[in-house]
């Protein structure tokens, strides 16, 4: 049999040279009510706590020479070994450029498990070694250079936690199910309905429930072809499959 146990709410570790940035925004808003409420808990390693020396150096000039630090690999190697201890079953990951992609089938899966061990690189990264000894999985959020891994740390747990149970409010989690076919959002309005001469669609306040919605999923439908082929031929290549 295999009946995973896990202890305790969904548990994000944070190795980190910077722990004091977290919560950070993640104690705001959605996330931070459900922290406090004890739906999900953070717990931050400093990876400068596992420097032995003096100084509790953690960078060094790299191989082959160049510019930038970078982060020793047996300082890393120890942060993160405490970093998995804390939630065994929960992956390892290294927030990076060179990962995989970030998408919402990831952070779906991520969310239903026990938890994430994060680890978050400064100046020019960490030594190569400690991804491959820790089989640390790579994830990016996308082909841009942060100074730090600590925000998409954050941005990782965000999309995570809204998804965990009791988190958000039934039409928010209704919504989240009409959302996941590949298609991007239809517009929004609210009051007024002219707002300094522009308007309202029509549609939305002809009361025509069924014109309504078939008019969003139009909507959505023009803006993924526009903005997003590469989603838009995803969604046609899942409705063929299932029909
Ligand atoms: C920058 C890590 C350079 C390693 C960073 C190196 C990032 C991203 C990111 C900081 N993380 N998506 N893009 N991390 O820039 O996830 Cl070598």
């Amino acid at each position: 049999m295999t009946t995973e146990t896990h202890q305790g709410p969904w548990t994000a570790t944070v190795a980190t040279l910077f722990p004091d940035m977290f919560p950070g925004p993640l104690g705001h808003s959605l996330a931070g009510r459900a922290l406090a409420d004890g739906l999900w808990r953070i717990k931050t390693l400093d990876i400068r706590d596992f420097a032995r020396d003096k100084h509790r150096t953690v960078d060094d000039a790299p191989f082959g020479g160049g510019a930038s630090m970078v982060m020793k690999p047996e300082i890393v190697d120890a942060a993160m070994a405490a970093a998995m201890a804390v939630c065994p079953e929960a992956p390892a990951i290294y927030l990076s450029p060179r990962g995989r992609l970030l998408d919402q089938a990831r952070v779906r899966q991520l969310s239903q498990g026990p938890g994430v061990a994060l680890l978050c690189g400064r100046y020019e990264g960490i030594d190569e070694r400690v991804i491959g000894a820790r089989a640390l999985e790579e994830v990016s959020l996308g082909d841009f250079v942060l100074s730090g891994g600590e925000p998409a740390a954050m941005v990782l747990i965000d999309a995570c936690v809204r998804l965990l149970a009791g988190v958000l409010g039934n039409a928010e989690s209704l919504h989240e199910e009409s959302f996941t076919d590949d298609l991007l959002e239809y517009p929004h309005y609210t009051r007024p309905r002219d707002w300094e001469g522009r308007t309202v669609p029509e549609i939305l306040v002809s009361g025509h429930h069924e014109m309504v919605r078939a008019w969003r999923r139009e909507q959505s439908e023009i803006i993924t072809q526009a903005r997003r082929p590469d989603l838009w031929d995803r969604h046609l290549q899942r409705k063929a499959k299932k029909a």
